[in-house]
């Protein structure tokens, strides 16, 4: 078994100020970190990243508070500058609206891509400084690819591995980047490649043969072969899941129950249809106000019926697109409220900020209805946790965005919707609404299947497994290497 070395933009630590210049260090919990936890603690392991504060990491306490994790936690530390151009301009301003299809929204600044780079090398450097030959290093997501780049550069020959959690975009939109090149070859750096799904590996295929003539690409029915600058690159579809187990039995709990009960009690006679986001363009909140705004104008059996619950978590609210895009929620509210409300019936309950673990589990086990509708996402986890919280004799149905990645997983269960068609997804919510308790369970039961089956310690075992020959194939031509030298 090699050691993991995982690195990601943040650290599952975040910095907290406590006061007279202290600083604590507080786990951030999530689905990554239940599933690699366990893993880094086991091999033995380190964690790499940023603690979420730009400026020196106060290295003391951050050791300190960091002790029990049961691995080791290196940090990056990131200036103002830095943290600026590269996480909010070359990350969040560049590659997040591209690789969403959303071009129109890009701020192609040069500087960016300068200070992404740099900020790359940085982290590089912290990984050379803690890998050791047969190390299993597995890097995440598009705020890093340019990583395995700046690792070569400084002659790291062990086997490196990439996800990405967001979509890869097709030829057409990809070839707008101007690093189109620099990128694609700063990736291939990697020796296995994971995407979320057939469509995007599928769509960074087709970007390797258009953009890079001297690649070569070998289909094949697993993982996909490429050839470029005389090394081995495979790539692999990896659809990430949940810790399933954790949100079923917190969703089974008797708090969560309760305050379920609670939920469904302040909305007497009414279906509740749940949608939850972070504040973010790319999830197609104003789009899905508009349906529920043309459902109520065309089916009138719905008012007074049905209530949408919106929870919006804010996200990125440095960026002024983000201003906007809030700002055109609160309208989209306040418009179909004003039009439909009556005395005793407000159609959307809207709240912009985060719910508690429970709460979030209480409103997944309480509504009937989950509205997840991105323009386009990576995978959408909110609709997994969703299944894994109907605990009711499988009561609940799930209208999914065709554009998400967890539709290629639930489509034999989830009533697909495009999300830019606002009529259609209209329609879709009266249709769920008429829907007998027996199609509900029947749908229901078959995403639970999936979900529970296919769960995020199935996904990191996947990933592990493919990786694993590589790095120990790295490990021996590493041990080539030394015994020339001596
Ligand atoms: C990226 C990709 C991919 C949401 N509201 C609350 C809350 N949440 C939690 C959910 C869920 C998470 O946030 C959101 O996950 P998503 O998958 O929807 O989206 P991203 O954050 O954009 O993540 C995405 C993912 O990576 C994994 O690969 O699926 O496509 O964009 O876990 O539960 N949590 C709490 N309160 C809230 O109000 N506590």
């Amino acid at each position: 078994m090699n050691r993991l070395i995982l690195v990601s933009n943040r650290l599952p630590f975040a910095l907290e100020p406590v006061g007279d210049g202290q600083w604590i260090a507080a786990p951030s919990p999530g689905g990554l970190v239940s599933a690699l936890g366990p893993v880094l603690r086991g091999r033995g392991g380190t964690w790499i990243g940023w603690p979420g504060v730009a400026g020196d990491v106060p290295g003391t306490s951050f050791a300190e508070a960091t002790r029990d994790a049961g691995y080791k936690v290196v940090p990056v530390a990131l200036s103002e500058a830095e943290r600026d151009e590269f996480y909010y301009g070359y990350s969040n301003e560049v590659i997040w609206p591209l690789f969403h299809d959303l071009q129109s929204f890009c701020h192609f600044e040069p500087a960016f891509w300068e200070t992404y780079k740099a900020v790359n090398e940085r982290y590089a450097d912290a990984i050379a400084r803690h890998c050791q030959p047969g190390d299993f290093i597995w890097v995440h997501d598009y705020h890093l690819m340019y990583v395995a780049q700046a690792l070569r550069e400084r002659s790291v020959h062990a086997a490196l591995t990439f996800f990405l959690h967001i979509p890869f975009p097709p030829f057409d939109i990809f070839a707008k980047l101007p690093q189109q090149q620099r990128l694609l070859r700063a990736l291939l750096q990697f020796d296995l490649l994971g995407f979320q799904t057939r469509r995007d590996l599928r769509n960074f295929l087709q970007c390797v043969r258009r953009v890079l003539p001297d690649a070569r690409v070998f289909p094949s029915s697993g993982l996909q072969h490429i050839r470029f600058g005389g090394r081995a690159i495979r790539a692999g579809r990896f659809p990430i899941g949940i810790d399933f187990e954790s949100f079923e039995q917190g969703a089974l709990s008797e708090d969560v129950a309760r305050r379920a009960r609670e939920l469904r009690a302040a909305f007497p006679g009414c279906q509740l249809m749940l949608g939850i986001d972070r504040l973010d363009y790319s999830k197609g909140i104003p789009e899905r106000l508009r349906a529920f705004r043309v459902a109520l104008e065309r089916h009138r059996e719905l008012r007074g019926r049905v209530v949408l619950i919106q929870n919006v978590v804010p996200s990125r609210v440095e960026i002024p697109r983000y201003h906007e895009f809030k700002d055109r929620i609160d309208r989209l509210v306040g418009d179909t409220n004003g039009r439909f409300s009556t005395d005793t019936w407000l159609p959307v309950h809207y709240r912009f900020r985060s719910l508690d673990r429970d709460d979030l589990l209480a409103h997944y086990r309480a509504c009937e209805i989950a509205l997840v509708t991105p323009l386009k996402d990576g995978m959408n986890l909110v609709a997994k946790e969703y299944c894994a919280c109907c605990v009711d004799q499988d009561d609940g149905v799930l209208i999914l965005s065709h554009f998400a990645g967890a539709a290629e997983q639930l489509k034999p269960g989830a009533v697909l919707v495009n999300p830019y068609d606002v009529e259609q997804v209209a329609d879709a919510i009266f249709k769920v609404f008429r829907m007998s308790d027996a199609e509900h369970s029947v749908r229901m039961k078959r995403m639970r299947r999936i979900v529970r089956n296919e769960d995020v310690f199935w996904w990191v075992d996947l990933f592990l497994k493919a990786g694993s020959q590589l790095a120990a194939r790295s490990a021996q031509t590493a041990g080539r290497r030394l015994a020339k030298q001596r």
